[in-house]
């Protein structure tokens, strides 16, 4: 085997961590950051996330409300739509399916209204999804990476994981849900980011 074939194998070019690569992914081993604009540094005691719209009445949960909710983990591949992909991230929290349980409880039963979801991050980040997407099995409120408390960097103390979609779809430092009667278009989304955003369709960019 020649030396360039043995980088492409140990890289995933080939073979079974192939199978696992979107069309036009690279796999990284390291864990690259993407914000745009300034980092927030949000203290636990400080987060809340603000769930308002389509519901009957809004509320504010905090970090307390959040640890005290059902906890899962998530082992997944991440992939950014600027071309990198990340296999087997490990991840904790509250699946975002747990968390509106909490939310029926506290601001009564999801009108039927309620048909998309706009995840809000502190900053004014915006990312657009039908309900339908988060209420997937792999999609998690996270605190905790890789075993660790999350970075600053990657969205601590919580940020959103939607592990299907392109790594823009989840939202770093969560701060709210925005339930929606219709869709309306995130941050990235109204700058030409496709709207679904399907990495094993390929769908980078939208029509708009
Ligand atoms: N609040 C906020 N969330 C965000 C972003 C951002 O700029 N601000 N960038 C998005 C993009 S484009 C990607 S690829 C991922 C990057 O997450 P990471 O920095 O942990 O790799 O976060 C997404 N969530
Ligand atoms: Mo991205």
């Amino acid at each position: 085997m020649s030396i360039f074939d043995q980088f492409k194998k140990r890289a995933g070019a080939d073979g079974p961590l192939a199978a696992r690569t979107p069309p036009g992914q690279a796999l990284t081993s390291g864990f690259p950051v993407l914000t745009y604009g300034p980092t927030p540094r949000i203290a636990k005691d400080q987060w809340t996330c603000r769930v308002f719209g389509q519901v009957g009445r809004e509320h504010t949960f905090t970090w307390v409300d959040l640890l005290a909710m059902p906890h899962s983990s998530v082992t997944c591949d991440i992939h950014c739509v600027t071309r990198w992909s990340k296999l087997d991230t490990s991840w904790t929290g509250v699946k975002f399916s747990d968390f509106l349980s909490a939310i029926e409880r506290e601001c009564g039963k999801l009108p039927d209204a309620a048909r998309f979801v706009m995840q809000h991050g502190t900053g004014g980040y915006t990312t657009n999804t039908p309900l339908g997407v988060l209420l997937d099995d792999d999609v998690l409120i996270a605190h905790t990476y890789a075993g660790e408390d999350l970075s600053a960097e990657h969205g601590g103390p919580v940020r959103m994981l939607v592990p299907k979609y392109y790594f823009w779809k989840s939202a770093k430092w969560l701060g709210g849900f925005e339930f929606m009667d219709r869709d309306r278009m995130g941050f990235w989304e109204r700058a030409g980011y496709h709207n679904s955003g399907d990495p094993w369709n390929e769908e980078r960019y939208g029509d708009t």
